[in-house]
C-alpha cells in the first residue's frame, strides 16, 4: 500500500466506524409465490447454504461496519432465529452488533407503513447508537458490495443523501426507482417504479435504477423523517415518498456501483421471482459463475448446522450415485441416483434410480426412487414421493405445483399434501 492508499484507507475506515447501517427486512416478496408463504424474502434459502440476508450482512462486516441493525415485521420467525443463531458473533463490549428491531408499534399504532416508516418508528433507538451516517439496506438482493468507497463518494460529494444505482435494461428497469442524473452525478429526477422508465441520454436501452441502497447524514434523516411523519399524503416510504420530494430541495447524489476490478457493471440480483431466483442459483453451478462464492477476500457468513460431507454411494443392486456439474451440500447422500446441474442444499438425500437435471433443492429434502426432475425449485422439507414426475408435462405439473411462465417448477411441502412447513 502507498502512503495515499494507506491515507485513504485510513479514511475510509473513520467513516465505517460511525456509521450504523439499517437492513430492511420487513417485505414479503409475494412475487416468490409459495416460497414467501412462511418466511420473509430476506429468509429465503440461496447458494446452497445460506440465506438471502447473508448478502447484505456479510457485506457490512467485510466493509468494516459492524453496527447493524435488522428491521423486520412479515413472517419474521426464521429470518430472527437465523440472525440469532448464526449473527451473534460480534463483541457487544467493543460497540459492534447485529440487533433486531421487530416491528413494535414504538411511536405509531400501526405496522410499518412504507420503508421510511420502518425507520421513523425505531428514532430512539439509532440516536441511542449516535452515527454520523445511516446507511439503509434492503435486505433481498444478492450481491457483494464495499460500503466504503460509497461513503467516501457521500462526503466528496457533500451529499445530504446518497443513492446507490446501477444501469438495468429498459425493459425491466420499471420494477425499480428510475433516476436521472447532471454531469456532477446529482439526481435530477426520481420516479419510483415508473410505467414508462426514461433511458440514459444517448443510452436508449438502459436506464438507471437505484439499488435501494442510501446514505444520509444521521441528523439530515431524522429532520426529513420528521417532516415527512406529518405529511398527510404520504406512504412513507423512501423510494415514492421522499427521494422524489429531496432531489429538489437537497444535495441527492447517485453513486455508480461498479466492479472497479474488472471495470464492468457488478453482480447483484434482485432474486425476486421464481424464475430468478432459481436462475440465480444455477448460475452459481456455472463453470466460471458470476458470483464468486470461493473468494477467501469477501467471504459470505451464515449460520450452519454442523453436518457431515456429502455422501455419493453405489446401491445394493450396483447403481451408481453419482452428481456432475452440480454443487452438493453437507449432510446429503446421493444414492444410485444420478444429478446433474443442479444445486442441493443441506441434507438432501436422492435415492435409486431418480434423476435430477437443471433443479434447486432446498434442505432437508428426501426425493423417493425412480423419480425424474426437471427444471424445478424444490421448497425446504419436501418428501418426493417415489416415481414422481416433474418438469416434463407442464400441464400434469400445473394442477399440483405452480408453474412459472418459462415452465420453472415450484414444489412446496403443502402441494405435496405435507403441511408441516418448515421455514
Ligand atoms: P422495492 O424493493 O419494490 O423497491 P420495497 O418493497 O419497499 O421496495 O422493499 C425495499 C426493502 O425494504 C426490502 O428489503 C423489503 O424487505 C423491505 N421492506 C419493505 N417494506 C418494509 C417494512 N414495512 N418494514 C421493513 N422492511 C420493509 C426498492 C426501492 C426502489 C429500488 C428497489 C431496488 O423503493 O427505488 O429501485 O428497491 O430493488
Ligand atoms: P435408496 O433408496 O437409494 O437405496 P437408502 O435410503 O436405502 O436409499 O440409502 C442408501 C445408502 O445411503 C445406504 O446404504 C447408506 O450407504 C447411505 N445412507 C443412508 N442413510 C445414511 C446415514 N444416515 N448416514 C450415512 N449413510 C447413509
Amino acid at each position: 500500500m502507498n502512503v495515499e492508499q494507506q491515507n485513504n484507507a485510513r479514511f475510509i475506515s473513520r467513516l465505517t466506524r460511525h456509521t450504523l447501517v439499517l437492513v430492511l427486512a420487513g417485505g414479503r416478496g409475494s412475487r416468490l409465490k409459495q416460497l414467501t408463504d412462511w418466511r420473509a424474502k430476506p429468509a429465503v434459502p440461496f447458494g446452497g447454504k445460506f440465506r438471502i440476508i447473508d448478502f447484505p450482512l456479510s457485506n457490512c462486516i467485510n466493509s468494516g461496519i459492524r453496527r447493524v441493525a435488522v428491521l423486520t415485521q412479515y413472517k419474521a420467525h426464521s429470518l430472527i432465529r437465523h440472525i440469532q443463531k448464526g449473527w451473534g458473533f460480534l463483541r457487544g463490549e467493543f460497540g459492534e452488533f447485529v440487533e433486531l428491531l421487530p416491528a413494535q408499534q414504538r411511536l405509531e399504532d400501526s405496522w410499518y407503513l412504507g420503508t421510511a416508516d420502518a425507520v421513523y418508528q425505531n428514532l430512539d433507538i439509532i440516536r441511542s447508537h449516535k452515527p454520523e451516517y445511516v446507511l439503509i439496506l434492503a435486505g433481498d438482493h444478492i450481491y457483494k458490495m464495499d460500503y466504503g468507497p460509497m461513503l467516501a463518494w457521500h462526503l466528496e460529494h457533500k451529499a445530504d443523501l446518497t443513492v446507490a444505482c446501477l444501469e438495468v435494461p429498459l425493459g425491466e428497469a420499471s420494477s425499480f426507482g428510475v433516476m436521472g442524473t447532471d454531469d456532477q452525478q446529482r439526481i435530477v429526477e426520481f420516479v419510483e417504479k415508473p410505467a414508462d422508465p426514461r433511458p440514459i441520454p444517448g443510452r436508449s436501452d438502459v436506464a438507471l435504477a437505484s439499488m435501494g441502497v442510501y446514505i444520509f447524514n444521521t441528523k439530515f434523516l431524522y429532520e426529513q423523517l420528521i417532516l415527512d411523519a406529518k405529511e398527510s399524503g404520504s406512504s412513507r416510504d423512501f423510494g415514492k415518498d421522499l427521494i422524489p420530494r429531496l432531489i429538489h430541495t437537497h444535495r441527492v447524489y447517485a453513486y455508480p456501483f461498479r466492479d472497479v476490478q474488472n471495470n464492468k457493471q457488478a453482480y447483484w440480483r434482485d432474486v425476486g421471482t421464481v424464475d430468478s431466483f432459481w436462475k440465480a442459483n444455477m448460475e452459481l453451478v456455472d463453470v466460471t459463475p458470476p458470483l464468486d462464492l470461493y473468494d477467501e477476500k469477501w467471504p459470505i457468513w451464515t449460520y450452519q448446522e454442523q453436518l457431515p460431507p456429502a455422501k455419493f454411494v453405489f446401491n445394493d443392486e450396483g447403481r451408481r450415485g453419482m452428481a456432475v456439474d452440480s454443487m452438493v451440500s453437507g449432510g446429503c447422500i446421493i444414492s444410485g441416483a444420478q444429478v446433474n446441474h443442479s444445486l442441493l442444499f443441506s441434507k438432501v438425500s436422492v435415492n435409486s434410480y431418480s434423476v435430477l437435471n437443471d433443479s434447486v433443492v432446498l434442505p432437508n429434502v428426501k426425493i423417493g426412487r425412480h423419480c425424474r426432475i426437471r427444471n424445478a425449485v424444490i421448497d425446504k422439507g419436501c418428501e418426493i414421493p417415489p416415481h414422481t414426475v416433474i418438469g416434463e408435462n407442464a400441464e400434469a405439473d400445473r394442477a399440483r405445483f405452480h408453474v412459472t411462465d418459462t415452465g420453472i417448477v415450484l414444489v412446496t411441502p403443502e402441494m405435496l399434501g405435507q403441511n408441516l412447513h418448515q421455514s
